[in-house]
C-alpha cells in the first residue's frame, strides 16, 4: 500500500498520553512517514481509537503497534507485531501472539500484518521488564539481528532503547548486518544531531518521549533524516 521500503522517520504516539490537538497537527503534517500508536502501560481501546481518530484527519500513514489484543481496532494502514527476541519468556516471542491468531486468525488479513523482531536495550525501561528482558552482549545483539534476517526473515529488526539514547557504534554494528530486514532504530532521540546520527545506520528512527517533553525539538528530527 504505502512504500515502506523508502521510510526514514516516523513518530511513535502513546494512547495513554495527553497531546496538544495543535501538536498533533503538526506531527501529522511534519513531513515523517508515518505515525505509529503503541505504548506499554494502560494501552485501552478508547485511548486507541482517540488517537486515530484524531490522526486519520490527514494523510499520514498510521500503524498500530500491537501491545494487548484488547485495544486491536480496525482503520489502521499496518498492524506492527512485537517478538521479543532478547524476552526470557516464550510468552512475548510466541504465546501472545499465538493468542490473537487463535482468536482472530480467520479474519487477519495478513497484508496488513508485519512482525517486528524487537531487542530491547535499556535494562531501566518499563519495556524492558514488562517483556521479561535480558540484556544481550554485542555478539548476543548481532546474533539476534542475523537470526531476524536469515532465520525469521521477519521484516523489520527493532533495536529499542526506549527513554535513553542508545550506543551509535553498537547501532552501526547492527546496521551492517541486516541487507533484506530493515533496521528500525528507537530511543531518547532529542535533538535533530541524534536523529542525524541514528539515521546514518538504520534506515528507520522512531522518536518518542520528546513528543510529550519537547515538541519544537521533536519536529526538527523529521528534516534531519532526509
Ligand atoms: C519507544 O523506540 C521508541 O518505543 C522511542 O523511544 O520514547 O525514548 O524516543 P523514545
Amino acid at each position: 500500500m504505502y512504500n515502506i521500503e523508502n521510510w526514514k522517520h516516523v513518530f511513535k504516539l502513546d494512547p495513554a498520553k495527553d497531546i496538544d490537538d495543535k501538536v498533533l497537527d503538526q506531527l501529522c503534517e511534519s513531513g515523517t512517514d508515518a505515525i505509529i500508536v503503541g505504548g506499554t502501560d494502560d494501552v485501552t481501546l478508547d485511548g486507541v481509537l482517540f488517537l486515530l481518530s484524531k490522526i486519520r484527519r490527514h494523510t499520514v500513514p498510521v500503524i498500530m503497534e500491537i501491545s494487548n489484543i484488547e485495544s486491536v481496532t480496525p482503520g489502521f494502514d499496518y498492524y506492527f507485531v512485537p517478538m521479543v527476541l532478547n524476552s526470557q519468556s516464550k510468552r512475548w516471542m510466541m504465546d501472545i501472539q499465538h493468542d490473537a491468531v487463535v482468536e482472530y486468525g480467520d479474519i487477519i488479513n495478513w497484508d496488513e500484518m508485519l512482525a517486528e523482531g524487537y531487542c530491547i536495550m535499556n535494562e531501566q525501561s518499563k519495556v524492558f521488564q514488562h517483556a521479561d528482558c535480558k540484556l544481550p552482549s554485542k555478539k548476543e545483539a548481532i546474533a539476534y539481528a542475523r537470526m531476524a534476517e536469515h532465520l525469521f526473515h521477519f521484516p523489520f529488526f527493532y533495536l529499542e532503547y526506549s527513554g535513553t539514547y542508545g550506543d551509535s557504534e553498537m547501532v552501526q554494528s547492527i546496521s551492517q548486518e541486516l541487507k533484506q530486514t530493515k533496521f528500525i532504530y528507537g530511543g531518547g532521540i532529542e535533538t535533530k544531531e541524534q536523529a542525524a546520527e541514528m539515521s546514518e545506520y538504520a534506515d528507520i528512527i522512531v522518536v518518542g518521549n520528546v513528543i510529550y517533553d519537547n515538541p519544537k525539538e521533536a519536529l526538527k528530527t523529521v528534516k534531519a533524516t532526509k
